[in-house]
């Protein structure tokens, strides 16, 4: 192939948020919008790493990921990279990824040097929905805000971008290596199956047969709901084939370019059937729920645990696995290293460490911030409370592991029980947790697609505010005298203990003196307007009081938060769109 260097004019918009540049389809499809972002990532990563690298290039799926992962083989040629690793019909989850820059060996010994990752992930999909695009580093993570920020000043500047014309499309739907000479010697192109090196990882981490022996019981049952994202691609292998579920606890798990018109998002609003199942929605249903159910987002990165009839907040989950891990997960016997959750995540988590006299650490939201420290050997479990869980097994959340461990500490605690007649529930594992170490009431409002100047100054308005404590207090008073007082609050600054560098501006808190906390901060992940998120958590150690409705408990700080903010004033909405 011949390498032709191409004239293009940057776009101003592809600044990558929390988590990469996500964008309508529309937007990606314009002439040149995805080569300029791949060569500005390209060019931050300077073209000496490039030349000779061992790229791996897959998503969930989504539309457009087969024309993008084409585009990708044909710059990735011209700018010299060696090989491409692409999973089987370009489906690889978030987490697998991870994996494969961690773990895989392809042919000539290579490893991967490192990954785009083609998703939007809980975004909806098709023709009038999301794409995605993010670049992962050798170390299995997100590009830290040093690169993220080279990528997004390079796009603002790009003149020229670098791509093999003439190549021809390769075939991602079978195994196999293609290859092909250019200007600099060979470039090979590997598919390979997507889930052989994921599930290798997952088998060295948990002990498959004592929770193949919990599932085959016949009073534990079982149900996954993929949402017709890419952790289809894995349920099957993982769960039936390995673990021995019945093919009838697979829910959604055949991957979809547009997620079968549904909202990839694994919470009770949008996993609406296995909501339902679970006897967790509106109506009753006719059958008795499965003891246990899960779901995963697009990208499979995500979780939502369900017990029957009962839901447990992703906050509760990471403390809940960080308290039983070392027991019953083998990969953590030899005790944790430490854990750490995103800022607006409850402090559940907290109090686990504090009991197991564990390091701990808080960063801002977005998986990246906990490579550096897992890289330090300082972290082992970290959660955020948007669903997402993981371990330092990969660098990214884990939808997959999350459901693993919890299957595996109910195998463990269901150990010497499996022939009684009553097991262990996940309702019973978490209300033991609360006995044990208090309870984090905890919900979170989302107003989506809010005029982004109105999201703004509402931001501006409560950084102004959080710097009088007295006004601060006068207004809650004004609001519930049952309220306790705002004791701290500021605006979140993380500096990372490992390289030392320093992320301001990452959500405005209000820390009270019963231990209460309210959070605002804007979304980093729409395509579309401004997504303001406020976070809502109270402490109640009291045993006797841990067993109320999170809505009941939380309904007095609840209406403070929306009059502090002036929610309505600035945004006009009455209600949020989602409430988790
Ligand atoms: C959201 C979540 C954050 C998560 C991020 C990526 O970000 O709040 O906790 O890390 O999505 O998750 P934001 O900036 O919209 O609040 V995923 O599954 O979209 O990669
Ligand atoms: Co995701």
């Amino acid at each position: 192939f011949k390498v032709s260097r191409k004239e293009t004019t940057p776009f101003g918009d592809q600044k990558p948020g929390t988590s990469g540049l996500r964008k309508k389809v529309k937007v990606f499809v314009q002439p040149n919008y995805l080569h300029n972002f791949v060569q500005a990532t390209f060019n931050a990563l300077t073209a000496e790493k490039v030349r000779g690298a061992t790229l791996v290039v897959s998503g969930d799926g989504r539309y457009f990921s087969k024309d993008a992962i084409q585009i990708i083989i044909k710059m990735s040629a011209a700018n010299g990279v060696r090989r491409i690793w692409v999973g089987q019909n370009g489906l690889l989850s978030t987490p697998a990824v991870s994996a494969v820059i961690r773990e895989r060996v392809g042919i000539d010994e290579s490893k991967a040097t490192g990954a785009f990752i083609l998703t939007a992930s809980h975004n909806p999909g098709g023709p009038h929905e999301d794409f995605g695009i993010k670049y992962n580093m050798e170390n299995g993570g997100p590009a830290p805000e040093g690169i993220t920020d080279k990528i997004y000043e390079n796009t603002k500047t790009i003149k020229e971008y670098l791509i093999a014309e003439d190549l021809p499309d390769v075939d991602i739907s079978s195994i196999g290596v293609t290859s092909f000479t250019g200007p600099e010697g060979q470039f090979d192109v590997e598919v390979f199956d997507s889930a052989s090196d994921y599930v290798k990882l997952m088998k060295s981490i948990f002990d498959f047969d004592s929770i193949k022996k919990l599932l085959s019981s016949p009073k534990f049952t079982f149900c996954y709901d993929a949402l017709h994202g890419v952790a289809g691609a894995y349920a099957k292998r993982i769960f039936v084939e390995e673990l021995g579920a019945q093919e009838s606890s697979l829910l959604n798990c055949v991957p979809k370019e547009d997620f079968g018109g549904g909202h990839p998002d694994p919470n009770l609003t949008y996993a609406k059937e296995l909501v339902a199942r679970m006897g967790l929605g509106k109506s009753e249903s006719q059958v008795e729920p499965p003891e246990f159910g899960a779901a995963a987002d697009g990208d499979a990165d995500r979780n939502m645990i369900l017990g029957k009839r009962f839901f447990v907040t992703p906050s509760d989950s990471v403390a809940i696995i960080a308290a039983n891990a070392v027991e019953a997960i083998p990969y953590f016997s030899a005790g944790l290293k430490g854990v750490a959750r995103s800022m607006p995540t409850s402090a559940a988590l907290d109090v686990v460490a504090k009991h197991f006299n564990l390091k701990f650490f808080e960063v801002p939201t977005g998986w990246k911030f906990f490579g550096n420290l897992m890289d330090a050997g300082l972290c082992s479990i970290c959660g955020e409370e948007s669903f997402g869980t993981g371990s330092d097994h990969i660098r990214e959340k884990d939808g997959i592991w999350a459901v693993l461990a919890w299957l595996s500490i109910l195998a463990h605690k269901n150990k010497d029980k499996l022939g009684g007649d009553k097991l262990v529930t996940v309702e019973d594992i978490v209300t033991q947790h609360w006995a044990t170490y208090g309870r984090h009431y905890y919900t979170r409002y989302d107003y989506e697609n809010v005029d982004a100047g109105a999201a703004k100054e509402l931001v501006a308005y409560l950084v102004k505010l959080q710097s009088s404590l007295s006004e601060v207090n006068k207004i809650i008073k004004g609001v519930r005298s049952d309220v306790s007082n705002v004791v701290h609050a500021d605006e979140f600054e993380y500096k990372d203990p490992v390289d030392g560098s320093v992320s301001s501006h990452q959500g405005i808190r209000y820390l009270f003196e019963d231990g209460s906390r309210l959070i605002f901060r804007l979304s980093g992940t729409g395509s579309e307007g401004a997504t303001i998120r406020l976070y809502i958590e109270q402490y109640e150690k009291d045993p006797s009081k841990t067993g109320r409705s999170s809505q009941d408990a939380l309904a007095p700080l609840v209406e403070v938060a929306l009059k502090l903010s002036k929610m309505k004033e600035f945004t006009g909405r009455s209600a949020p769109t989602v409430i988790t």
